[in-house]
């Protein structure tokens, strides 16, 4: 879906019912794929974000709730966080994270550390949130085998006719069915536990200061799910060579050094994990890539109704870098399992 275009006024009613009416700018920010997110200047030289959430996803009274929550329990502990400072749905106001830095790749193996680092610490930090557990948000998120059954559907569908450009793509798709389940599996026998986990740990969802101080944003998805989904989401964008959209593909692959920072970090941070899960870190990596790989794919199917896209295939250049990725991991496997083993 192309990016929606608001008025100014609009734009002015939401922070005005928000109490801010001193802006000088409001313009979009980020490259998030769901929600909409501008900056915003004032007179005050004080700068906000702005967001819409996309209700087509979120039920945003829920999402509301469980934001207010997860942000709430975390000031309480002192740990930095995104700051709430208005929220009418669907729109709502934080803080702007001054001095820290988003970033959609990692250009050195360090930062692949410090986003490793951040999300271990944001599981340990909400691993004692008070009870009731957290809403299930988008249920069933992570079951990559409902993904599979969604890109089935998708494919019987063919509402677009763009089947017959993706066949390269749906035969790595077949090669992979079978390993879909693992995750969920090993869940539903108790091997691996449920947790509270963040469930979106691409690379631009933590900020970082040059000190390497992070803070993790995007909360929304937060809620009970494995610790895998969380690392595994993380090595598909932090061990990329290049971005989520590169066109060429000889550019995508999954770097060896930035991986080890990523098992380092993470390790380092996430001494919870049992050994079910430790078994299954390098396996995650491709399991979760994969999974938003054949999302995409979906969505290209479907005409393009989930992520924002800027053209027209747009998500068939992303779903064919995730294969890529997904397929350069395999083809390095045994160094990322003996890379695991080192840091266990
Ligand atoms: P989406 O759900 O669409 O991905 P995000 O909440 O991740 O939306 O926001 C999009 C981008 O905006 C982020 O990747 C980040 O670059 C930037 N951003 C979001 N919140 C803040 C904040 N509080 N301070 C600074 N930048 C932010
Ligand atoms: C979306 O919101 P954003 O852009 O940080 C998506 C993730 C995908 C990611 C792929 C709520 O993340 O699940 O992994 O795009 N978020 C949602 O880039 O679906
Ligand atoms: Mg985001």
């Amino acid at each position: 879906m192309s990016s929606r275009t608001y008025t100014k006024e609009e734009l002015d009613a939401a922070l005005a019912s928000m109490g801010v009416t001193d802006q000088t700018d409001v313009s979009r920010y980020g490259s998030g794929h769901i929600n909409d997110t501008f900056k915003v200047e004032t007179k005050r030289g004080v700068r906000y974000i702005l967001q819409r959430v996309n209700t087509d996803i979120f039920e945003p009274v829920v999402l509301k709730n469980n934001i207010v929550r997860v942000t709430e329990f975390l000031k309480s502990k002192g740990v930095k966080s995104l700051e709430v400072l208005g929220y009418e749905n669907p729109w709502r106001l934080y803080a702007f994270l001054e001095g820290y830095t988003s970033r959609d790749v990692v250009e050195e193996p360090r930062q692949a550390y410090d986003v490793a680092r951040a999300f271990a610490k944001f599981q340990n930090d909400c691993a004692d949130i008070p009870a009731p557990r957290l809403d299930d948000i988008i249920p069933k998120f992570h079951d990559t085998p409902d993904r599979m059954r969604q890109l089935d559907e998708a494919v019987k569908k063919n509402y677009k006719g763009r089947l017959a450009n993706v066949g390269p793509e749906m035969a790595f798709v077949e090669s992979w069915r079978a390993n879909a389940s693992r995750i969920v599996d090993l869940m539903a026998k108790d091997d691996i536990p449920e947790r509270v986990t963040h469930n979106d740990t691409k690379i631009n969802n933590v900020l970082v200061a040059p000190d390497g101080t992070a803070v993790v944003i995007d909360l929304d998805t937060t809620m009970p799910g494995s610790a895998l989904y969380d690392f595994g989401d993380m090595v598909r964008t932090s061990s990329a060579a290049a971005a989520e959209d590169e066109k060429d593909l000889s550019k995508v692959y999954s770097k060896k050094e930035y991986f080890e920072q990523l098992v380092r970090g993470y390790l380092e941070g996430a001494k919870f994990l049992n050994e079910a899960e430790k078994a299954n870190l390098a396996f995650s990596g491709k399991l979760m890539t994969f999974e938003v790989g054949i999302r995409f794919l979906a969505d290209y199917l479907n005409g393009d109704t989930y992520f924002h896209t800027a053209y027209e295939d747009h998500n068939l250049v992303r779903a064919r870098t995730q294969f890529k990725m997904v397929q350069s991991m395999e083809d390095q496997a045994a160094e990322y399992e003996a890379i695991v083993k080192k840091y266990s």
